[in-house]
């Protein structure tokens, strides 16, 4: 049972949405610590296949509890902050690794390191009325929560750059033009939508989405060689699975597949 959380599964889809609302799902000790564990937990159920990550109310999230960040600095050396990032950054390192989809689905405000954790998920969708803040240097701070390292990524370092510096809001119609997600809907078709791409996820070649995130996000690291070398070794693993040879005999019977996932 979670305090700051709520859980809910629909087939092989399981909806983990932070839920301290009244602040903006702003993030304190407790909720980053309950999030990291049901991401641990989605990772480890292989019934799951495939994570969407959300806010309750009219927010994704507001980043860190400014309220408790305040009272942590108050008695702690400056060291300390780095030590508290490192909690994020399991969070951070459990959805990339997991070995099925993770979405970040976003409503309204995603700000500093909640916008973070939205980019360190496999896909983003977003409402209309979505607004990404990079609220760090408002607030004298460098990006954290990976922001450093997905924004240049996703949009190129030109406009990673200025995003950071200048901090403006990102609404989702222009966030979906740039690239920082990949669909922007209208609110009101928001969780329809939302739902929809995570079933069709969730009815997918899981072990082969798995193998998908491995060698694309290995590829950001890499060289040419390198990637098609581990190409090889994860079509290796890909073709010997149950789905590849469902995926083909459906083809061949001129039928949609069923996908088990192994
Ligand atoms: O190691 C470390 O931990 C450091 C890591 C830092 C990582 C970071 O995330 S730094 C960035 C922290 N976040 C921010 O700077 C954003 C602060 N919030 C805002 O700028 C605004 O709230 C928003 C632009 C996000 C939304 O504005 P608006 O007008 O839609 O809502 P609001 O009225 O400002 O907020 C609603 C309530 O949520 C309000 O409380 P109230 O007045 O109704 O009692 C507000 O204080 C609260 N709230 C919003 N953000 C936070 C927050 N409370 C605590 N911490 C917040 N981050």
């Amino acid at each position: 049972d979670f305090k700051h959380l709520l859980i809910r599964r629909d087939g092989a889809v399981v909806t983990i949405t932070m839920n301290r609302p009244e602040v903006l799902n702003a993030f304190n000790d407790l909720l980053l610590q309950e999030l990291t564990e049901a991401a641990d937990d989605a990772a480890h159920d292989e019934t799951i296949r495939c994570v969407v990550i959300t806010g309750a109310g009219r927010a994704f999230g507001a980043g860190q509890d400014l309220a408790s960040l305040t009272a942590a600095e108050s008695s702690a050396e400056p060291m300390q902050i780095s030590e508290h990032l490192t909690k994020y950054h399991r969070l951070l390192s459990i959805l990339r690794t997991m070995p099925k989809p993770v979405i970040a689905a976003i409503r309204g405000v995603a700000a500093g390191i909640s916008c973070n954790i939205a980019l360190g998920c496999d896909l983003r969708i977003a409402a209309d009325n979505a607004r990404f803040i990079q609220a760090f240097a408002r607030i004298g701070l460098v990006p954290d929560g990976g922001g450093g390292y997905f924004l240049p990524r996703l949009v190129g370092l030109g406009r990673a750059l200025e995003i950071a510096m200048l901090a403006d809001e990102i609404n989702g119609p222009e966030a979906e033009r740039i690239g920082l997600v990949n669909k922007c809907v209208p609110l009101d078709e928001f969780e329809t939508a939302t739902a929809a791409l995570a079933q069709r996820l969730a009815q997918g070649p899981t072990r082969t989405y798995a193998l998908i995130k491995e060698l694309m996000y290995s590829s950001l690291d890499s060289d040419l060689q390198s990637s098609l070398k581990l190409e090889g070794e994860l079509q290796n693993i890909a073709f010997t699975t149950a789905d590849h040879k469902e995926g083909v005999a459906a083809f061949l019977q001129k039928r949609p597949p069923h996908y088990k996932g192994s």
